[in-house]
């Protein structure tokens, strides 16, 4: 090389920021090794990130739902709060070893969570939220009282399933127990089992896993011809009232929960309808633009592309892959997600990926992107994900902090800001950049299986 290029070489180097110079190594296919010094200084910003927002959320909402950053108030999904983010972010507390703040919500939970209410609740929500914060929090502290909220919660949602063919009604009143919401979809008809099964395993009681199983066995047994499911179904006739196929949002985590629950139960059926499923996913929903692969959309009976979009929520995928065991299509899939990322500097909920065109411009400070690059550098021990990590860290830092929490954006275009933070930030987006740096012991990830809410639970086999 001559004199010139390198000293120009030198200079390059020198004014790129540590996310540039990954783009520049990443042309020639390695990413910079990531020393242990700089694993705990990733680490550290994490805690204290996710500390500033746990702050700004008791300040502000504490004994509530979440916190609004922006007008510094409260928000509750119903009439009364169900601590949805001291019940989300209790095994986050736990895991960043932050024991005095972990105690202190351990007990508040106990002391003042009831779900003797009269309000009507979204089953699914309710349940990844706050059954899996429940489970994952007794398994991490011993404490009963969890495990007998849980056991309440879990009796007061089953009223759900009492429908004709034994997929979910959408909503049900705690106390009264009247369902509603004939209309669903897979995500929320099959993304019950992980916790459905986890109570029923430590209670005894086999109807909440037997019920929540059905829910995911019906789902998959009106898939079409292809092997297909589809948006919309009615859980009285059985019919899909929208046919369009994808793994976005309201099918994402139905595909996820088919491989989850034979990894943390051992169930061979759920082996066998995740195989099958994802076979034909990755026949029909595949596309490849530019060499790239994307999951797009198409109609589940003719196999006919509906539409080219993808986004945040997609980018879940990578990690199921990687957890099946197809690093080949995980990797390629990251590849575009980041790429989706790296366009506006942070993530829309929807994309174009062929035109790469926003189609849906907010960011709900969503996690998946980060989950998958966690599953990567755990399969992988490739530096490029911990590199990948921190570009999405700097950029979440950059554009969503405020000064008291965490701001969802209006626009990833703009970078407007919106008077949301909800408790997933705390379940899923800190705990996944945490354990993406924080040393492999921290959680033993071959013990656990992450619901999709990201409460790691124990295999029971
Ligand atoms: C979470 O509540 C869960 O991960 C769910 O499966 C999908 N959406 C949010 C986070 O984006």
């Amino acid at each position: 090389m001559s004199k010139t290029k390198a000293a120009s070489l030198l200079l390059i180097l020198c004014v790129l920021t540590p996310a540039q110079t990954l783009f520049a190594q990443s042309r020639r296919g390695a990413a910079a090794a990531v020393g242990a010094a700089e694993r705990r200084m990733l680490t550290a910003r994490v805690k204290s990130e996710f500390l500033h927002a746990w702050r700004g959320y008791k300040k502000y909402a504490w004994g509530h739902d979440d916190l609004r950053p922006l007008s510094k108030t409260h928000h509750d999904w119903y009439a009364q709060p169900l601590l949805m983010t001291p019940v989300d972010a209790l095994d986050t507390l736990i895991l960043m070893g932050l024991k005095d703040e972990a105690e202190a919500t351990r007990k508040y939970i106990v002391e003042n969570l009831s779900f003797d209410k009269d309000i009507s609740v979204q089953n699914f929500e309710v349940t990844i939220r706050l059954l899996g914060g429940l489970l994952s929090g007794y398994q991490l502290t011993g404490d009963r009282r969890l495990l007998a909220l849980a056991e309440d919660l879990g009796n007061r949602l089953l009223p759900v399933f009492d429908s004709p063919t034994g997929i979910p009604y959408r909503f049900v009143n705690l106390r009264t127990g009247k369902v509603r919401g004939a209309e669903t979809n897979p995500a929320e008809a099959g993304t019950l089992l992980v916790e459905f099964g986890t109570l029923g395993r430590l209670t005894g009681k086999t109807v909440f896993y037997d019920k929540a199983k059905r829910a995911l066995v019906e789902t998959y047994k009106r898939r079409s011809k292809l092997g297909l499911v589809g948006t919309r179904i009615n859980v009285e006739s059985g019919v899909w009232t929208n046919t369009d196929s994808h793994v976005s949002a309201e099918i994402d985590s139905y595909y996820e929960y088919l491989l989850k629950c034979w990894l943390l139960f051992g169930d061979r059926d759920c082996r066998r309808m995740w195989r099958e499923s994802v076979a034909a996913v990755n026949q029909h929903l595949a596309d490849e633009p530019r060499g790239e692969l994307w999951y797009g959309h198409a109609d589940m009976h003719t196999g006919r592309r509906t539409a080219t979009t993808s986004g945040a929520l997609d980018a879940f995928f990578p990690a199921v892959l990687a957890l099946s065991g197809d690093l080949r299509r995980a990797k390629r899939l990251q590849a575009s997600s980041f790429k989706m990322w790296t366009l506006n500097g942070i993530e829309p909920e929807t994309l174009d990926y062929r035109t790469m065109r926003v189609v849906e411009p907010g960011y709900p400070l969503r996690p998946e992107i980060i989950e998958s690059a966690y599953y990567l550098y755990h399969y992988t021990k490739d530096p490029r994900y911990l590199r990948e990590g921190e570009r999405l860290f700097e950029d979440f830092v950059k554009h969503c902090r405020t000064d008291e929490g965490y701001a969802a954006l209006k626009s990833v275009l703009t970078k407007e800001k919106a008077d949301s933070m909800q408790s997933f930030l705390f379940a899923e987006t800190f705990k996944y950049f945490y354990l993406l740096f924080a040393p492999p012991q921290t959680l033993r990830f071959e013990g656990v299986v992450f619901n999709t809410e990201a409460h790691p639970l124990r295999k029971t086999r």
